[in-house]
Formats: structure tokens, C-alpha cells, sequence
């Protein structure tokens, strides 16, 4: 018998969720950094086992949004929450359920989906804080489950899969089975550098950058050219974001095309560029010239 089904992935932000998303299916496709609203888009990930097929939304970390890119994030959260066929609301295990926890579940509630409560970064905590946290959720919603997991040690995430499985659909898997996620390899890579940079950037530049792939192609020598463009918020980032003699853009640049070599599999040309579009969080407007580093083979 096949079993079929979407599970959305949901919670506030930092909780673990696009850790526990990677872990699932086995590879990096969510970026991940210690700073909360880094997911800003739903990120699927398939994992096709035996006759199951587990496709995974994870979504941004829901929020007390500050501007429209906040209320774009927040939209995501809630038109997830509505359409799958189970949920695992993953909070951190020593922490009791808040604002963003109680507007999930009654976002579940109301549209009738069954969930599971996922309590995270179990290595990280005292195993007696637990018990009160689980039943104080218990007490706010019918969790099929209560799962304790390190989405980053894997413990925990056999148990998940096995209690996830159960309350699947009926169905024909609709991925091939090979297929990992619904990314565009080009996301991915522009991606990997707003992760470098949100590591490496302080106060509120981490949250004032997006990232656009402008060239993903291939050269006849097999080098694959990726261009990344950097868009900043403010013009007094934009220096901040290239760093004395480069060095911030430098640094990004060769932790990021590393991590694109692994998941590409193949030798990659990297180049950057900085733009400063004014305000691009509230109000798309290009203005600025460009700065470009490069790295790899020329
Ligand atoms: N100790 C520990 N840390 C974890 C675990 N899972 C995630 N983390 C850390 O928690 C931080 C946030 O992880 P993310 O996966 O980016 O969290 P998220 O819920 O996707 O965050 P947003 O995308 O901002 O909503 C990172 O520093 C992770 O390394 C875990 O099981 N144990
Ligand atoms: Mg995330």
C-alpha cells in the first residue's frame, strides 16, 4: 500500500525547523544560521521511503512582522498551515508554548489538520524541563504525537518518521523518487551566500540583504559560472557588506562556493556583485553602481 503526503514544518523562528527539514531528507537545501527569520520562502523536501513518500514544507518562523517582507513571510506561515495533510509544530523542548505557538494552533485547529508536536534540541536542554513543556501543549491541542528530537544530533527523527507516516494519505507518490527538493538549483546557490553573509553580519544587515542568482551555467571546460548579486537596503551597508579591501565579500565568497561544490558536484566560478537598492524591504527601487569579487578557476 502507498502512502502519499505534505507536511508542513512550523513554528517561531530559531526553533530548528530547516535543520529538522535537512536532517529529514538527508541534505543541505534549507540554509541554516544562529539568527532567528532566516527562512523567508516555503522550502519543500521529498523523502521517498519504501512505499512512503514524505514531502516537507518548511516555512519562515512566524512572526511580529516589521515591514512587508515580514507580512510576505508571515502570509507563507499561514497558507502552508492550511494545505497539508499533517503538521509538526516544532517548538524547543524547555520552552513553554507563547503567542506564535497559540496562533498555529489555532490556525490547525480551524482547518482540521493533524499534527504533531516536535520538541527540539533535546541535546541542548534539561530532560526535566521537558514533562511540564509537553503538557502544557497537551492541554492546548489533540497532538497525534509528542516527539523529542535533535534535529541536529538526528535523535529522535526515526521516531518522528515513524509517527509521521502513520497519518499519511493513501496514495500515489508524486516525486520521482530520487528528487530531493522543488528548489531550483539557482535558489539554492544565492541561498548559500545570504547564509554566509547573515553568519557573518551583525546588528540589522543580516536582515537588510537578499540575494539574486543572475547566471547559472555551465562553460565548455565543465566549470559551472554562478553570479550571485547582493542587494542591500542602505547605501552604508553596502560597504559594510564588501568589507575592508573585499574581505567580508571574500570570505562569503569561498565559504559559499564551497558548500556549492559539494551539493553541485562540480568545480564552480563564483562572482558576487553588490547593489544598494534604497528601501527594497518596503519598495523595490534600484539605484547604486556595483562591486564584484570573484572566485575559482578563471
Ligand atoms: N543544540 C541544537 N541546536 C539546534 C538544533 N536544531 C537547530 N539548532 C540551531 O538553532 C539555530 C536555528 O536553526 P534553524 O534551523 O535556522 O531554525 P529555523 O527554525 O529554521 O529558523 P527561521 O528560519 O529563522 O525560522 C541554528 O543555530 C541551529 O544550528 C538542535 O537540535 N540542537
Ligand atoms: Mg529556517
Amino acid at each position: 500500500m502507498k502512502k502519499c503526503g505534505s507536511i508542513s514544518i512550523l513554528g517561531r523562528p530559531n526553533v530548528g525547523k530547516s535543520t529538522l527539514l535537512n536532517t529529514l531528507i538527508g541534505e543541505k537545501i534549507a540554509i541554516v544560521t544562529p539568527k532567528p527569520q532566516t527562512t523567508r520562502n516555503t522550502i519543500t523536501g521529498i523523502l521517498t521511503q519504501g512505499d512512503t513518500q514524505f514531502i516537507f514544507v518548511d516555512t519562515p518562523g512566524l512572526h511580529k512582522a516589521q515591514n512587508r517582507l515580514g507580512d510576505r513571510m508571515n502570509s507563507y506561515v499561514y497558507e502552508t498551515a492550511k494545505g497539508v495533510d499533517l503538521a509538526f509544530l516544532v517548538c524547543e523542548a524547555d520552552k513553554m508554548p507563547g503567542r506564535p505557538e497559540k496562533i498555529l494552533m489555532q490556525t490547525l485547529a480551524e482547518n482540521d489538520i493533524p499534527a504533531i508536536l516536535v520538541l527540539n534540541k533535546v541535546d541542548a536542554v534539561v530532560k526535566e524541563k521537558m514533562l511540564p513543556v509537553m503538557a502544557a501543549y497537551a492541554e492546548l491541542f489533540p497532538f497525534k504525537a509528542l516527539v523529542p528530537v535533535s534535529a541536529q544530533t538526528g535523535d529522535g527523527i526515526d521516531v518522528l518518521l515513524a509517527e509521521a507516516e502513520k497519518l499519511l494519505p493513501e496514495g500515489e507518490h508524486i516525486f520521482p523518487e530520487d528528487e530531493l527538493t522543488d528548489q531550483p538549483e539557482r535558489v539554492l546557490a544565492a541561498e548559500l551566500v545570504r547564509e554566509k553573509l547573515m553568519r557573518m553580519l551583525k546588528d540589522e544587515i543580516p536582515y537588510s540583504l537578499t540575494c539574486e542568482c543572475e547566471r547559472f551555467a555551465t562553460r565548455e571546460d565543465g566549470v559551472l559560472e554562478i553570479n550571485i548579486l547582493i542587494v542591500c537596503d542602505k547605501p552604508s551597508h553596502k560597504s559594510i557588506v564588501i568589507g575592508r579591501n573585499g574581505s567580508v565579500l571574500k570570505e562569503a565568497g569561498t565559504k559559499a562556493r564551497a558548500d556549492m561544490e559539494k551539493l553541485f558536484g562540480t568545480t564552480v566560478f563564483l562572482q558576487l556583485w553588490v547593489k544598494v537598492k534604497e528601501d527594497w524591504l518596503n519598495n523595490p527601487n534600484f539605484i547604486n553602481e556595483m562591486d564584484i569579487f570573484f572566485d575559482g578557476p578563471k
